[in-house]
């Protein structure tokens, strides 16, 4: 449901008090704020922060994945991972959409992705040397987008919630075709699943890292809640993920590499290790696996197909013209 119109016949333009007054109520009604409301500006900005990063994260999280396209070992597979890639792109076109309109330029926020001022997951720094980092992708990290999007679906802005709902769909797509892939190479040879235990080794940590700081760390949590934002805390969700997590791992047959992991009866979750929160920093800071190697490869993509931009851009000032 769309927040009340604001009535500005009568008196004019409200005043700041009355504004914020309305969008007070709006966000205690639970309903959603649309692009024509009056939001304030710390609203407007921590959204272009958060849609612009979850955008840039689809955008970058293509690479990872992508590599693995020439390579995908039959038709079939390369057929559905096409499809995968594809829909991610779909997925950072919504985001871009939904970033402009709260005033974003898409360009501009392409161009601070590229120069470090604006994050991408930090998931998507790491290498995928084996095919079975595919199928991990899909379990544990499309998993991971699913556990924290699927509340997206109820955030306040609805731009935002309303692209949630389409992308949240096809995530649960990926995941399963990952969970497939997986279960296809445990039912094969030795070396089959040695590959696919060294990529859940490889992955199960960065995975629990992308849901953010630890909630006595994390600066945004408080006010995105306040907001309707967010939904969960980073670490309501974590725990999500994870109990969601251990029972499909046992029906696969991997092992998840964390020696502290133990079922709590007590509060009905699985209980986890430390996670390496300095790994986190220092992957954020710039310095993990690929982070020069994404971003070299997200800048080229925008100069290569610069004139691409051009030759669309004086094409539709044409037809504009032309209509005129
Ligand atoms: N990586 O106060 P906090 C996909 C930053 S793609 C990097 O908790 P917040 C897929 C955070 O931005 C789906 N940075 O922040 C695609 C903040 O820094 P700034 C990606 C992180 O916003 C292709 C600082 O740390 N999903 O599914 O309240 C193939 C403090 O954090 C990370 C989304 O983008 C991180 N992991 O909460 C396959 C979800 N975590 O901005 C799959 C949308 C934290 O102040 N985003 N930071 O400089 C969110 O839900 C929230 O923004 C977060 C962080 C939970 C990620």
């Amino acid at each position: 449901m769309s927040a009340p119109t604001l009535d500005r016949s009568a008196t004019g333009s409200p005043d700041e008090a009355t504004l914020q007054e309305q969008f007070d109520a709006t966000i205690a009604a639970d309903r959603r704020i649309e692009p024509r409301d009056w939001m304030p500006e710390g609203y407007r900005k921590t959204l272009v922060r958060q849609v612009a990063q979850h955008a840039h994260s689809e955008i970058i999280g293509m690479q990872p994945e992508g590599d693995w396209l020439l390579a995908a070992p039959s038709l079939r597979r390369k057929a559905v991972l096409l499809a995968k890639v594809q829909d991610e792109a779909g997925h950072g076109l919504y985001l871009y959409s939904a970033a402009e309109t709260l005033g974003a330029d898409r360009a501009d926020l392409t161009d601070k992705l590229i120069e470090g001022r604006q994050k991408y997951s930090s998931i998507f720094n790491y290498p995928t040397p084996a095919y079975a980092d595919v199928g991990v992708i899909g379990w544990l990290v499309d998993g991971a987008a699913i556990c924290n999007q699927v509340p997206l679906c109820r955030s306040s802005y609805g731009p935002y919630a309303r692209a949630m709902i389409r992308v949240c769909k096809e995530e649960s797509f990926h995941q399963r075709q990952g969970y497939e892939l997986l279960m296809t190479m445990m039912r094969g040879t030795d070396e089959q699943r040695a590959m696919v235990q060294d990529a859940v080794d490889r992955w199960w940590w960065p995975s629990l890292m992308m849901f953010g700081p630890p909630d006595d760390e994390s600066p945004n949590t408080a006010q995105s809640m306040a907001w309707g934002i967010k939904r969960h805390t980073n670490d309501e969700l974590r725990q999500r993920f994870v109990d969601m997590t251990v029972p499909q791992a046992q029906a696969l047959g991997v092992t998840l590499p964390d020696p502290d992991l133990a079922w709590d009866e007590s509060s009905g979750h699985w209980r986890f290790g430390a996670i390496d929160w300095a790994e986190f920093a220092r992957v954020l800071a710039g310095d993990g696996p690929k982070n020069a190697e994404r971003i070299a490869r997200r800048r080229a993509a925008r100069d290569d197909n610069a004139w691409v931009v051009e030759a669309a851009t004086a094409y539709a000032r044409k037809h504009e013209r032309g209509a005129a």
